[in-house]
């Protein structure tokens, strides 16, 4: 949606795989001209493995989520990376032009612009990153963990989701003894020199508030639960889904006045299931599900409602709005939209609450969201607690604080504020060669 309204204003192209895997192939297909040219490149079912599947979803992925455990180094992954991004490279080179500025997004593709270089491309090249940057301890886990400073330091300028992991990413450099830091606040990388910078991405706020208010009727067709909190998230090991639901249950079990029967709505799409850790969640997240519902249901009454689909954004965000309080409960995020849409979908005179993880980029700028310790169960019950009964002025408080931040980090803004930043920086074929 951020990309679709910067391409759709400024003008550009748009590249990435194709839906199905094909022949590998050097050439871009055009697969849309409206409102903007978008081109694909197409993987083999053997990198959708290796590369998609493997090296950035058993790799990557977990390497930045703190979860060293899951990653899977098996060679052919790595290799399959490396010559994914040469390849994209070659077929970028060839339709990319003299004054063209490339913004290059995640995981996925940081070694894309040193391949670019090696190929001669001295275009501006920005790279943004949507999850957390590593620490040293879990780049350590990689074979050649070195790789990342020279991947990033071929980009003209990075961003990142928080000012923490600027930080990391900067401890990064500072460990190696190849880098050095420019007065300008840059770093110099061999014959390279990066800017790095926090771009915290937002939504969409007034397009997502204006579907939230669509119709007050209540999102749920019939046998609407009276008093709900709210949970979206793709089913991801990251987004701390077994610690929310049990403490759900504690709070349940703790709660004073068994009267209250508050409900859990998790709404959970899955993705990536064939990667056995996803396979893993999901049955772990039905046995707690069953197991909460069989304990502490009603014959009027389910504790836990757990869809396991994607739902329409519209109706996405009327559920947003008449729910109590919303749960993040991430181990490990880059931001977490979900925090953003939930407080911008909200009923300003009337707002419900949202419970936030530390560890959730947004918890940077929401500092007003009731902050919890995700691998804390006491901590997220109490806070359910606290949320459920909170006085309509500490919620129009804390609203009030959430909604600016909101605002403050618009999609649109993130947007021109990174192509700004890039276009700010060197031109990389004005790189001093000697100092
Ligand atoms: P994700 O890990 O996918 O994104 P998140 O930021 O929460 O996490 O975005 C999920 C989006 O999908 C939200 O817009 C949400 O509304 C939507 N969504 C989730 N479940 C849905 C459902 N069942 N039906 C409909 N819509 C659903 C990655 C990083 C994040 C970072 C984003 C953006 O992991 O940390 O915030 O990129 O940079």
């Amino acid at each position: 949606m951020a990309l679709h309204d910067a391409l759709a204003e400024r003008g550009g192209v748009w590249i990435g795989a194709g839906p199905e895997p094909g022949e590998a192939s050097e050439a871009l297909e055009v697969i849309g001209r409206d409102p903007y040219v978008r081109l694909a490149f197409t993987l083999t079912e053997t990198e959708q493995h290796d590369y998609y599947l493997g090296f950035s979803n058993s790799v990557l992925w977990p390497l930045c989520h703190r979860r060293g455990d899951l990653v899977d180094l098996d060679p052919d992954f790595e290799a399959a990376y490396r010559a994914v991004n040469a390849r994209l490279a070659r077929a970028i080179a060839k339709v990319l032009e003299a004054d063209d500025v490339l913004w290059v997004h995640d995981y996925h593709l940081f070694p894309l612009a040193q391949a670019l270089r090696r190929l001669g491309v001295t275009n501006r090249i920005g790279f943004f990153l949507h999850i957390p940057f590593p620490t040293l301890t879990d780049l350590a886990v990689l074979p050649k963990p070195s790789d990342f400073a020279r991947w990033l330091a071929s980009y003209n300028l990075v961003g990142f989701q928080t000012r923490a992991d600027t930080a990391r990413c900067l401890e990064m450099f500072r460990a190696d003894p190849r880098a050095e830091f420019m007065t300008d606040g840059t770093v110099k990388f061999e014959d390279k020199i990066v800017r790095l910078g926090a771009f915290p991405i937002g939504i969409d706020t007034e397009t997502f508030a204006r579907d939230a208010e669509g119709s007050e009727e209540s999102p749920f067709r019939r046998d609407a639960p009276e008093e709900y909190l709210i949970g979206v998230d793709r089913l991801d090991y990251s987004k701390g889904l077994p610690n929310r639901f049990n403490a759900f249950a504690r709070y349940l079990e703790e709660r004073t006045d068994p009267e209250r029967r508050p409900c859990l709505v998790q709404i959970a799409p899955p993705t990536r299931e064939a990667v056995q850790a996803y396979q893993d969640i999901r049955r772990e997240l039905e046995e707690i599900s069953g197991h909460i519902n069989g304990a502490y249901a009603e014959l009027d009454w389910t504790p836990i409602r757990y869809i396991h689909r994607a739902v329409d954004r519209s109706r996405l965000a009327r559920i947003y709005r008449h729910a109590r309080a919303c749960l993040v409960t991430s181990l490990a995020d880059g931001m977490n939209l979900v925090a953003k849409e939930y407080v911008a979908a909200q009923q300003p005179d009337d707002p419900g609450v949202l419970i936030l993880s530390r560890f959730a980029g947004a918890a940077e700028d929401l500092t007003d969201a009731l902050l919890v310790n995700p691998y804390d169960e006491a901590d997220i019950a109490r806070a359910i607690a606290v949320a459920l009964d909170m006085p309509l002025e500490e919620r129009v408080d804390r609203y009030e604080s959430c909604i600016q931040a909101v605002r403050d980090t618009d999609v649109r803004r993130w947007s021109k504020q990174f192509l700004a930043g890039l276009d700010r920086t060197l031109p990389s074929f004005e790189w001093p060669k000697d100092e």
